[in-house]
Order: C-alpha cells, then structure tokens, then sequence
C-alpha cells in the first residue's frame, strides 16, 4: 500500500485540533457549539492536513520539473468536499470514530457542508469530475477558476413558480476548505490605451491599462485517491487596489479610474446564470478577461520559477480551454510573450500554438460566443490589435489553401464582418490550439462535418474526439455505499480506480442471489430519496414504484416538456380508459431554469401544477405521482441518482453534446430512456441494445424531417392521443378557475413551431415508455438489465477521459510521490 494519510493519522492530535478550531476559531466551547460550528471546526482541521500536502506536492522537484495541465475553466462545480476528501485520504472510518467519541455523528455533520455552486451545470461538474481524475492518477494539474462571492442561485417554489434567491456558499464563517495564497497575487488591468515607442528602429506597442484590480488566489485542496499527493484548484477573487489608480486618474482616464472603484468588487460578484447560452454581458468579458490574465501568469511565474526558458513552455505545460470562456488566455499570453518578453511574433506565436488546446462542449447557435470588436477594442485595446494580426496571418493561408473564395475567408475570418463586427471566440481558438476536442463521439463527428468543416480541411488532425466521463469516486462510493459494497464483495475494493474492473459483476447478472441484494440496495436508495421528499415536500411515495428521473438544467432542447407531455398522456389515459394498464410511477424532475429564459420558467411552472393535481386526484391514485425536487444541486444529485430505475435522456439528437447525468445513473443501475444523442450512443453501444430504450429520430431523420419542412401540427391532429394531452393544457385542468395559464408551453410547441421536434418524437417516446413499464413488472429480467448496466459503464469513468487527454493531446506523465 501506498503511504497515505490513513496509516499516518493520529486520531487524538486530530481530536485536539478540531477542539482548537472550535474555540480558537468559532469561540466556542464543546458544550455551545451547534453542529455546523463542530463540521467546520473538523473542515479546519482536516484542511490543514491537505494544506499542507498541497505544499509539499506543489514543492516537490517532481512536480516542478514535469510537465503538467492546466485546466482554465469559468465554472468548477466540485459539490461538497468533506465526504469525498474523506473517502480520498483514506479516513472516512477514522473520522466517523474520532467523531463519534467527541460526541458527534458524522453524517449529520457532513450535511452541515453548503455546496460549492460554482458552475451551472455539465460543463462546471465535468471539470470537477476532471481534477479528480487528474488527482487520482497523479498527473500533474492546476485548476484555474473563478472565487465567485454568490454561486448559482438558490432555487425555491412559490405558487409553482421558481423563485431565484442568492448562494453565498462561503456563509458568513468563510469555507474551511479554502486557503488564500496571497503571495501569489496578481495585478490585472483594464481599458486605457496602447503607447508606441520605438527601440533601435523596432516598433514596440505597450498597453497602459486605465484600471488595475487586484486577483486574490484561494487554493482548494484537490486530494489524490488513497494517495498523499494534492493539487490546488485555484479560483481567483477580484479585490481594489485601494483607493484607485492615481497614474490613470492623472493622465486623464477619470472616467475608467472611478470604474475601478465600481467594478473591482463586482468583477468575481457572481456566477452567470447561463447554461449553454450567452448573453453578451461587458462584466462577464471582464470576468473571462481576469481568470485568463491572472492564470496565465500564475502559470509563466511557475515556469519561470522552475528555471525554464520561454521557449520550453509547450515542453513544460498545456493549457486546457474548457469551452470558448477563456479564450482570451491566448492574445494575453502572445501580449505577454511580444510586448513584455521582447519575443518576435513568430517565436512567440509557436510557443503559444503550441500550449493552449481548446474543448468544444456545444453546437448550440446561441451557446456560441461572440463580442463586439467594440466592446474588446475598449476593454482591452491591445489584445484586439493583437487579434487582428492572428487573424491577419490566418487569413493568408486561407487565401493560399482557398485562392479567390471570398465565401470561405468570410466563414473562416475571427471577425464577423457587419454593421456591429463581432469576434468569433471558437475560431480563434481553433486558430490558436494544437488540439481541438468534442466530448463525445457523435458530437466530436458533428463538430468536423458541421461545425467546422474548413477547419478540419485546412488543419488536418487537430479536430479529436475525448467522450466525457464522471469520477466513481463521488458518483459511486461515497453516494451509493451500499451498492459499492455489494460490488466489492463480489470483485474486491479496487474498483474505483479501474472502473472496467466492475465487467466482473456481469457474470451475476442472472444470479438470483445478487439480483435480490441488487434490488434490495435499489429499494433502500428509493426509501432514502422517498423520505427527503416526504419530510421536505410532504409527499409520500410508493417505493414499488418505477422511479423515473430528469435532473438536469431546463431547457428545451433538452425537452423536459416532451416528459411532461407523457405524464399528460398517462394522466389522460388512466381517466379514460378503464382497460389501460400501467406500471405505477413516480417521475422526478429536478432543474434550474436560467432567470432570464422565459419559456423555460414558464415549462417548470406547468410541471408544477401538473403535478399538484396529479398527487392529489383519487382517479390517479398511486398509479402516478409527479415531483419537481426544488434547488437541484450536486448534493441532491448525490442522493436522486442512487434511487433512480430509470434515467431521462431525451435530447432531440444532435442537441446535447454528450450528458454526464446519463453516466451517472447507468452506473448506479438505472435503465436509460433515451434518443441517438451525445454519450447515449457510447452507453447503448456499451451495455447494449436489449438494456436500453432508444426512442425518436437519430440526427439524420431531424435533418431530413426539418430539409423537408416540419409542421407541429401535421401530428396534433393525425395523432389523438397527443392531441388529448396538450389541450390539457389550455383549459383550467391544473389551474382551476384560470384557463390558459399554461399556454405557453402549449403554444411553443405549436404556433411556435416546436423547434426540438417534441411532437415528432412524442409517439415512439410513449412506445418505449410502455415497453418499459412492461419489463419492470417482471424483476428478475429488470435487475439483469440493470446489473448489466451497472457491469458495463466501465469506459465513462473520468479516469479514461483523462487518460485520453493526457495520450492524445497533453503528452504529460504520471508523478508518482
Ligand atoms: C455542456 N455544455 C453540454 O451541453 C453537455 O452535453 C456536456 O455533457 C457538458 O457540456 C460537458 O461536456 C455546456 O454547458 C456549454 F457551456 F458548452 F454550453
């Protein structure tokens, strides 16, 4: 064994210092203290152990002479840490007991722990689940984000609508986690203009920013599996430098000199809301500018620190763009290495081609970002002079590759040409890295034919394919423990670091024994979603029946009202056909709607009343019931996932780039409902055909359908059953007394053209829900199928997503300690 925490812990040192936090740090003693002041008295003094692991790794000579990651994210959407660090150090047991004789349970205490919100949702998650990975195998990595003051809303119910409250995760003691490094501060500035001068004949541009802020780094402790090694997941915290720029205040900049005082404390205020959508906002520019800027000089203080030239900086690091949000990382470190460095551009240009590698998570229009040369032009002056000249260059080889087609320069150009030019952050970020990677298979197939096809022409090999993937860690051990146990009973504990190792539970698939103790922990799993449902909604639940699950953001592409527009047609039957038979069900939704996307609220809303009447009408009975669990959050996934029979993914294909929520209930033994869409098909391919339900059109029937011209109503009225569940909801069914209030759900999916196709799929959706509530009735055959699920997923697990990074595209080793 590998010398790990566990076998050097010292339980009454560790006693001592969680007494020592409690009165040195919260004032108070064990007879006052509540128990959020015991959880983060124990957060304090577990930290200080992966403080100073952190130091270490981040000292050692091993660490600095190898190469190593850098992931540059917006979003880290890492979930509570205590439980997961416990279950990494190795300590879980030693904790519960040292706990327990301090008087205290530990699972009570672990619930005290607010959630890190911050990240909106798969991209955030699957960064986390990355440098978990990253960790886990000891491949050398800094994580760069964002110390945002107000995570993602909050999300509450009134009268069925969401009501959005603010996240101050850190609450008002601070998060024991954190650690603020604040020798490694950097200064970051903002507006101002580009000065001229010329050495020995050469032109030399310097940008004089007109406002300066200050990037404060705190370090979270990212703990390696069963293994001493900790790297830092560094979020940056904008500060004033107090009381303002007296340089930009002089030489006339007073308007953006009194900015500083205005934005400073603004620039790290709060999470974006936005989940696959961008709205152009000039603070979120500033926000994207400030992590780049104060990252890629953090990373240059590394090397430089470690004695390597610039020029070795693509040997030394990598720099990993998670989606187009740092893009600006690019002309920062190209400013850096010309106008500070005194680099020549081309030297310059093959040091920072050669570091920045750029993941793609959307083929979304409206996810796709741009900003106005303007906004760049008076934000950061040089950087836009320096865009221009990338692009400049590119353009000459698109004219030598393409000579006379204007079309092509005009699609290939950073700049948008037209009345408000706009700069097209995914071309400069193909035009800027080595590697350009989609997150699954079909979607990484979309990006080359779709999306960037002359890209693909004129850089050969630079578009790849890494499928996303979760930690077992989080999405397996620590929140399903009872089905990990079973499973290490049958094949041994080392499967949460190799994942494939759980094929070897397959063979019990049709052994009766493990199909009863498989469903048993299923049944256990629903009892405890059941009972937090019961006693935070007042809704009592059956167990019996199929727990059917959509957690996820809402939004229509991802078609929870396609869902909803089922439930509406079981509802209907059940009141109108006496013969109809139908498996009891319980469908679950969780899901923030951004504050900003209308329709989206007004989706949620629907569901809500639905579901209020649906709980409450006798004629239904137990035979459906209808919960829409408020503030979906990593720690509320942690706990619907385990219970989940079956798993929602109903994207209209070509839609979701690849889920990571699919993942996460395959593994814990849910049974996918779901289109041709992103991972589906790497999940269906893996666990095969007869163990999943694939419904609706694949992305070549949506082309066809949509090529041939689409018309919602054409299957309103061919189809009866479709046409009885929507006008459900234009009366006064679920809002008694207020006919109407849910015609805009209606609406869209009709006059508004049904853009996701929901009607088009809706008939072989009811199809494979019926084949569904079928099988479940027969158990011994539906716990083979969820074993073999469980069997199966191996490949999703993040540790092989990394893998594939690091062989594919970083070309880093393991540093073992
Ligand atoms: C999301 N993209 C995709 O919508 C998901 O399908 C995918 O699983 C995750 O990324 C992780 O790759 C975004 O959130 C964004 F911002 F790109 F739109």
């Amino acid at each position: 064994m590998k010398p790990t925490q566990q076998t050097s812990f010292d339980k009454a040192t560790f006693q001592h210092d969680v007494k020592m936090h409690l009165s040195a740090t919260y004032a108070k003693t064990e007879e006052t203290a509540t128990s959020r002041e015991w959880y983060l008295a124990m957060g304090k003094a577990l930290a200080e152990i992966t403080t100073l692991d952190l130091l270490k790794t981040e000292q050692d000579p091993k660490i600095q002479n190898a190469k190593s990651v850098n992931y540059l994210s917006l979003e880290f959407l890492i979930g509570r840490l205590t439980g997961n660090n416990l279950i990494s150090m190795g300590l879980y047991e030693q904790i519960t007991e040292a706990m327990a004789e301090l008087g205290q349970n530990l699972t009570d205490l672990l619930e005290e722990e607010r959630d890190p919100s911050l990240g909106n949702g798969g991209l955030g998650r699957l960064a986390a689940c990355f440098m978990d990975s990253c960790a886990a195998q000891e491949f050398p990595t800094v994580g760069y984000g964002l110390h945002y003051e107000y995570g993602l809303f909050k999300q509450s119910f009134e009268e069925g609508r969401q009501k959005e409250a603010p996240d101050a995760w850190r609450g008002v003691e601070g998060y024991p986690w954190e650690v603020a490094r604040p020798e490694l501060a950097q200064e970051i500035g903002f507006y101002g203009h580009v000065d001229v001068e010329y050495v020995n004949g050469k032109e030399v541009r310097k940008w004089v920013p007109g406002m300066t802020v200050k990037a404060m780094p705190w370090d979270l402790p990212i703990v390696g599996y069963e293994s001493d090694t900790v790297y830092p997941l560094r979020l940056w915290e904008c500060q004033a430098i107090a009381p303002f720029s007296l340089a930009s205040f002089n030489n006339g900049d007073y308007f953006e000199a009194q900015h500083s005082l205005i934005d400073a404390g603004n620039i790290t205020k709060v999470l974006y809301p936005n989940d696959n959508h961008e709205k152009g906002k000039t603070l979120r520019l500033m926000q994207q500018y400030f992590h780049s800027a104060a990252s890629v000089r953090d990373i240059l203080r590394r090397h430089e620190a470690a004695g390597f030239a610039l020029a070795d900086l693509p040997k030394q690091e990598t720099i990993q763009l998670n989606d187009t949000h740092p893009t600006i990382a690019i002309p920062e470190l190209m400013r850096i290495l010309v106008d500070e460095k005194g680099l020549s551009w081309d030297k310059a240009w093959e040091i920072s081609a050669n570091t920045f590698a750029y993941t793609n998570h959307t083929l979304l229009p409206e996810a796709l970002e741009t900003w106005p040369e303007s906004l760049i032009q008076r934000l950061l002056p040089r950087h836009m002079e320096i865009i221009f000249e990338i692009n400049h260059r590119f353009l000459q080889e698109v004219r030598k590759m393409w000579p006379g087609d204007g079309e092509k320069q005009a699609k290939l150009s950073i700049i948008q040409e037209g009345f408000n030019r706009m700069v097209r952050m995914a071309n400069l970020c193909v035009i800027g890295s080595y590697k350009v990677n989609g997150v699954a298979a079909l979607h990484s197939q979309l990006v080359k034919k779709d999306l960037f096809p002359e890209f693909n022409e004129i850089f050969p090999g630079k578009l790849t394919n890494v499928t996303n993937g979760i930690t077992p860690r989080r999405w397996l051990k620590f929140c399903n423990p009872g089905l990990s146990n079973l499973i290490s009973e049958k094949i041994g504990t080392e499967w949460p670091a190799k994942l494939e190792l759980l094929e070897g539970i397959a063979q019990y698939a049709t052994d009766a024994k493990f199909q009863k103790a498989f469903m048993a922990v299923k049944k256990q799993n629903k009892q405890r979603l059941a009972d937090w449902v019961q006693e935070n909604m007042g809704i009592e639940l059956d167990t019996n029946a199929i727990f059917d699950v959509q957690i996820k953001r809402l939004h229509e592409y991802k078609r929870q009202h396609l869902d909803l527009l089922h439930i509406l047609s079981l509802y209907h039957r059940i009141i109108n056909d006496p013969s109809f038979e139908c498996t009891p069900r319980v469908c679950f939704f969780a899901a923030k709607a951004a504050p900003g996307y209308h329709l989206a609220k007004e989706i949620i809303f629907a569901v809500n009343k639905v579901a209020e009447k649906i709980n409450n009408d006798p004629r239904i009975g137990n035979k459906l019931k209808v919960v829409f669990i408020p503030d979906y959050r990593v720690s509320m996934a942690e706990i619907i996932i385990p219970a989940a029979d079956v798993s929602q993914q109903i994207s209209l294909a070509g839609k979701e780039a690849s889920g990571t929520g699919n993942m996460k209930m395959a593994l814990n033994g849910a049974l996918t409902i779901g289109t041709m869409d992103g991972a589906n098909v790497e999940i269906r391919e893996e666990v095969g055909e007869e163990n999943i339900y694939i419904f609706g059109l694949d992305v070549e029937g949506v082309q066809a359908l949509k090529a041939q011209g689409y018309n919602p109503y054409d299957y309103y009225h061919a189809d009866p059953l479709l046409k009885a569940s929507l006008d459900l909801l234009t009366g006064d069914e679920f809002t008694p007394g207020q006919p109407g209030l849910l015609r805009a759900t209606f609406d869209s999916l009709l006059d508004g053209g049904d853009p996701y196709l929901c009607l088009a799929d809706f008939a072989s959706y009811v199809q494979a829900h019926e084949e569904m509530g079928k099988q479940y009735q027969d158990q011994a055959g539906w716990a083979k199928k969820a074993i073999l699920n469980t069997a199966l997923v191996g490949k999703f697990t993040s540790d092989r997503s990394i893998r594939d990074y690091v062989n594919n595209i970083w070309k880093l080793e393991s540093v073992k300690r």
